[in-house]
């Protein structure tokens, strides 16, 4: 896989109010799937980014008495710093009100258009401008203040008729079903490949593609009238980022994306739109889009001390950035809707990361610091537990690289903590303390044996907690250059004798704050 390209992308935010518990999960999980595709030899690129027209962000400016561009100028900023702080491994944040992305996205529109799928018309529907999408009259439902809505979203809906330009979907029904047909893993999880296949089934209507009701947008080319409905402009980010239109571009190596990490409501944008508009466009298609589901909050649940906060940048600030990492990812399995509370999160932050990992990483390098003189101690010749034990962590690259396939990212955490449950089994076991007088040669072996298995633990949650993982494995001498998944095992052991650093907690275990 040396130096192979995968590209994996969040979706982009509407910067239309401040950044939320779902956009700090989308691009964790992301960060997570891109930093284990590095250590894994992947040559990753990896974008998130901001969403930056359209009415919704034209009105919302209007409402603070400032322009479309200084808000977004505003907003955009708190996003990344969001993932800025969440440790979100990023090589480029995108704003749809980059030059270069407003470039690629008219490029993208000529080359639709010269294959012959935008024609002009006049549209006329029931819009939502919350959703920024068109409802059919059978989507409808009446409040009970009168108003109409859509049912799917319960956001109110006005009649409006429009001159706009369409693109030509309904030509590309076979084609997506013949896309999913040959890619079984190009839509996942299952349950949205089947909602997605029967909405493709049921026959595709052309798509409006263009607004005339409103400016704050990407301009249509050769007609300033129209500006671009903001989905096309919003979905064209992926490949602006990867140097589109100039195919000769170095990062244009990166197209097709690998992955595009998307929440399970804008799956059809992704899934039916995106690749019929780079059909059009004669590009290749992405070859995977995932919609994850929601993280909600239980309500009430939220501790009073922490002001019932559910803002991402209080969460990181309470519990920590790699806590609330690992709870994301270990609690909800990747794909379905989960919730979190207080408790939730500090259970599993005092449960698996101070007391399963914490303690025996503690444990363990104390007594190498007391009794082996500071250095890796000797590993002897290996009894039959040492091996068993050596063998569970040897596995996890290959295991964890089957279930980082499916995306079971909570998967990969269970089978990382099952290591690190038999680790403490065999170190309580052991008793290593006990063989301090009656036999220290021993005592150094299992000492050995534990700290190989931290060695391994420590290479493979550095996706998932990165600063804790670059704490655990400085802890224990591992070189920058060997902290990746092909230095795990046999080949690789750690050096009896090597200087050890003086130990120091790795996670803090989580004490409620004084009322
Ligand atoms: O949809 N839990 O932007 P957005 C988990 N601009 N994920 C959630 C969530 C929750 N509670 N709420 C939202 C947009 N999301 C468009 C995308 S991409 C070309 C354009 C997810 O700010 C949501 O599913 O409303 C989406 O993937 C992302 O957060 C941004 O949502």
């Amino acid at each position: 896989m040396a130096g192979e390209p995968f590209f994996i992308t969040t979706a982009i935010s509407y910067p239309n109010g401040v950044p939320h518990i779902g956009h700090a999960y989308e691009v964790i999980a992301a960060d997570a799937i891109a930093r284990f595709k590095r250590l894994d030899g992947y040559d990753v690129f990896f974008t998130t980014g901001t969403d930056e027209h359209g009415l919704k962000i034209q009105q919302t400016a209007a409402k603070a008495g400032i322009s479309p561009r200084a808000f977004v100028d505003e907003m955009a900023p708190r996003f990344r710093a969001m993932a800025e702080q969440l440790d979100c491994s990023f090589d480029r944040f995108i704003r749809t009100t980059d030059a270069d992305h407003v470039a690629a996205a008219q490029a993208l529109w000529r080359r639709m258009e010269e294959n012959g799928d935008i024609y002009l018309a006049k549209y006329a529907g029931w819009y939502s401008v919350r959703d920024e999408a068109y409802y059919d009259e059978a989507e409808l439902v009446t409040a009970p203040d009168g108003s109409r809505r859509a049912e799917k979203t319960g956001t109110p809906v006005e009649w409006v008729e429009e001159e706009s330009y369409f693109f030509r979907l309904s030509a590309y029904g076979e084609r997506l079903l013949a896309l999913y047909e040959a890619n079984p893993d190009f839509i996942g999880p299952d349950s949205r490949r089947n909602e997605v296949t029967s909405f493709v089934r049921s026959g595709l209507q052309d798509l409006s593609v263009s607004r005339t009701t409103f400016d704050w947008g990407v301009p249509v080319p050769g007609n300033p009238a129209h500006v671009m409905y903001v989905w096309v402009d919003a979905l064209t980010n992926y490949i602006t980022s990867c140097g589109f239109p100039d195919e000769g571009a170095p990062r244009w190596r990166q197209w097709p994306a690998a992955l595009h990490v998307i929440g399970k409501d804008i799956i059809r944008f992704h899934a039916v739109y995106w690749p019929a508009f780079l059909m059009s466009a004669g590009l290749p298609v992405p070859q995977r889009v995932f919609g994850h589901g929601f993280l909600l909050n239980k309500g009430e649940k939220m501790s009073k001390s922490l002001g019932n906060v559910v803002a991402p940048t209080a969460l990181a600030e309470a519990y920590g950035v790699d806590p609330l990492r690992y709870f994301m990812l270990r609690e909800v399995p990747f794909g379905q809707d989960g919730s979190y509370s207080h408790e939730a999160i500090v259970n599993r932050l005092n449960a698996d990361l101070a007391n399963d990992l914490g303690n025996l990483a503690q444990r363990s390098l104390t007594m190498i610091a007391r009794n082996c003189g500071g250095q890796i101690p000797q590993a002897g010749e290996p009894a039959a537990a040492d091996r068993a034990l050596l063998a569970m962590a040897d596995a996890l690259p290959e295991k964890a690289r089957g279930l980082m396939q499916d995306l079971a990212l909570h998967a990969v955490l269970a089978e990382i903590w099952a290591v690190v449950a038999e680790a403490n089994r065999y170190f309580a076991g052991q008793e290593p303390w006990s063989l301090r007088k009656t036999d220290p040669a021993r005592m150094e072996a299992v000492l050995y044996t534990t700290a190989e298995v931290l060695r391994a633990v420590g290479i493979l949650v550095q996706p998932f907690i990165p600063s804790a993982a670059a704490r655990l494995l400085d802890l224990l001498a591992v070189a920058p250059e060997a902290r990746n998944l092909a230095a795990v095992g046999p080949g690789h052991r750690l050096a009896p004798g090597t200087a050890l650093p003086a130990p120091s907690p790795i996670f803090p275990r989580y004490v409620e704050p004084e009322a």
